[in-house]
């Protein structure tokens, strides 16, 4: 589980060297509760890179790699991630329930948090034509909560209704992506998840405190 402090998620998309990504993350680390990493550090700075910024930066460290194999690979990719540093892990809903049973299992005796992807900010139609059937899953699962799109409320006022306060909601889609910054947990997240609205600013920390008071204060 994530602690919740501000309500907000770096998605620290960068191919930055390890030095200079944790000069960033110290400049607004009191503001933000978890730093989502992924495929860019992992293409760029390896998994060694990851496990320096996760042993120099004391926070929460969510990989979203969008996990999607059968079970003996995601098992595999779960224990490393966890040598890693990392706290919790984004997945695939969509590869069903004989290839998450295991890894959800296997997750919650490492003290991993599983959060099942089952809404695209972009498109996903897939997904939400078997939007009910992804969150009965995950619930049956016993994962730590799922990812929700801030580009669609409804579907988050949905999946809140759904699963009740028992699972934390993360929204991805604010900014860039056209999400009002507040609207996402207006419409029941706990988090929101932003990237280039942060990273690309010329004053990170001004942005970041802006989004800040749009949670604190959410509206659609
Ligand atoms: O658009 P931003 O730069 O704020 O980044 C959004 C992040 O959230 C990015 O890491 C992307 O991989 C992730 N994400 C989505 O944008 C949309 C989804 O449906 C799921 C994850």
């Amino acid at each position: 589980m994530i602690i919740r402090h501000n309500g907000l998620i770096l998605a620290f998309d960068v191919d930055w060297d390890t030095k200079r990504s944790i000069v960033f993350l110290r400049g607004i680390m009191d503001l933000i509760d978890a730093v989502k990493v992924g495929w860019l550090q992992l293409l760029n700075i390896g998994p060694n890179g990851i496990k320096e910024l996760t042993l120099g930066i004391n926070t929460y460290f969510l990989a979203d790699i969008k996990l999607g194999d059968i079970a003996h690979i995601n098992e595999y990719v779960i224990r490393r991630l966890r040598d890693l540093g990392i706290n919790g892990v984004i997945m695939h809903a969509v590869t069903g329930r004989e290839n998450l049973n295991g890894v959800a299992k296997l997750s919650r005796d490492l003290g991993i948090d599983i959060f099942l992807l089952i809404s695209m900010s972009s498109g996903g139609e897939l997904y939400d034509l078997n939007l009910d059937y992804n969150v009965k899953l995950g619930t049956e699962l016993g994962i730590a909560g799922f990812v929700v799109p801030a580009t669609k409320p409804s579907i988050i006022r949905r999946v809140r209704s759904m699963v009740g306060n028992n699972y934390q909601l993360l929204s991805p889609g604010v900014g860039v992506q056209g999400g009002k910054p507040g609207c996402a947990t207006a419409s029941g997240a706990d988090f929101e998840i932003v990237g280039r609205s942060i990273i690309n600013s010329e004053s990170p920390r001004e942005v970041t405190l802006s989004i800040l008071s749009a949670i604190k204060d959410p509206r659609c």
